[in-house]
């Protein structure tokens, strides 16, 4: 064979192999995800399960956590369009600012799934599914079980997530709603934990020290850890959460039921972080070219104190 067709004949070989060698690296389906962050019991809960689900599945997952920042998810989202990923799913951090990068994953054909909270789009299409529980019912939920344990008279104040994030706005939404029907619970002060422990701690120092401290009778709290910052704080000024002052909120974290079962927490409504599992099953079928349902909610509950035993907690999964 003349060395230069011996030569054609090898490189088309070895390009073959590659080709080969590549399919078969890129046989497994490449998803990429931008988390939101690590700001609560419950979001290590769901990263925890994305990445447990994944791994399962064998699915080759390139996971990136954005800071809580939202110019760090659209760097991932366009990173991940330059990686030529399979399909793209994300936590929006806020509801507004993302149709631009939406409509450039669209341009490159890669399609998108919303995970946990939802975006404010003027085109649909711009994400087949989202998968996430109804956060306005959580907040509908906080203020039935508040009015009848106070009977629907007190002095309320609230510790409202994320600023823009759907949990913060249509939790606040759901619990206001309810709220309306019961004119002797009145909010007095209400204000951003930003969904950290440290941050809830932090502003309900603030409401005890204000003029209407002394006349607080309930704390609800968008999540969990802002309500166990709280509570350090209620206890530092010499108050009795759980009994002088109520204390409702929500995620239904391992940690709530701690506090559920020492008496200092009254009630957590449930929002489940593990969507793991719903998350591959749409990747999955979108990936074999089937459709799947635009929207899909988390069926949740809720708990009281007085049902937290032992083995109620020992069961919890987060
Ligand atoms: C709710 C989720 C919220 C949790 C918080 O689905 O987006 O963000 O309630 C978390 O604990 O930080």
């Amino acid at each position: 064979m003349r060395a230069t067709t011996f030569a054609a004949f090898a490189f088309a070989l070895l390009t073959a192999c590659s080709k080969e060698s590549d399919t078969a690296a890129t046989g497994a389906l490449r998803v990429g995800f931008s988390q939101i962050g690590a700001e609560s019991g419950w979001r290590a809960a769901n990263t925890a399960s994305i990445k447990a689900e994944a791994k399962k599945r064998g699915i080759d997952l390139v996971f990136l956590e954005a800071g809580g920042k939202q110019e760090n998810q659209i760097r991932a989202l366009r990173s991940f369009i330059q990686q030529r990923v399979d399909v793209i799913a994300f936590s929006p951090v806020v509801e507004t600012g993302w149709q631009p990068v939406l409509e450039e994953i669209k341009q490159a054909g890669i399609p998108v799934v919303l995970t946990d909270r939802a975006v404010a789009v003027t085109d649909e299409s711009l994400y087949e599914c989202f998968i996430g529980s109804d956060f306005v019912e959580e907040g509908r939920r906080a203020a039935r079980w508040l009015a009848e344990a106070t009977k629907g008279q007190g002095v309320v104040v609230e510790l409202q997530g994320t600023p823009g994030s759907a949990p913060a706005i249509d939790r606040k939404k759901g619990f206001e709603e309810v709220l309306a029907q019961h004119p002797g619970l009145k909010i007095a002060k209400s204000q951003s934990g930003d969904f950290t422990r440290a941050k809830g701690k932090e502003v309900m120092e603030a409401f005890l020290r204000s003029p209407e401290g002394p006349s607080i009778t309930a704390l609800y709290a968008h999540n969990d850890d802002m309500a166990l910052g709280a509570i350090q704080a209620i206890q530092e000024a010499g108050r009795k959460p759980g009994t002088d002052l109520v204390v409702v909120s929500i995620d239904g974290v391992k940690d709530a039921f701690v506090a559920m079962k020492e008496g200092t927490l009254n009630c957590s409504v449930e929002c489940n972080p593990l969507l793991g599992p719903q998350l591959f099953d749409v990747v999955e079928k979108l990936h074999r070219g089937e459709t799947v349902a635009r929207r899909i909610q988390t069926e949740e509950g809720m708990f009281t104190r007085e049902q937290v035993t032992d083995a109620v907690l020992a069961g919890r999964q987060y």
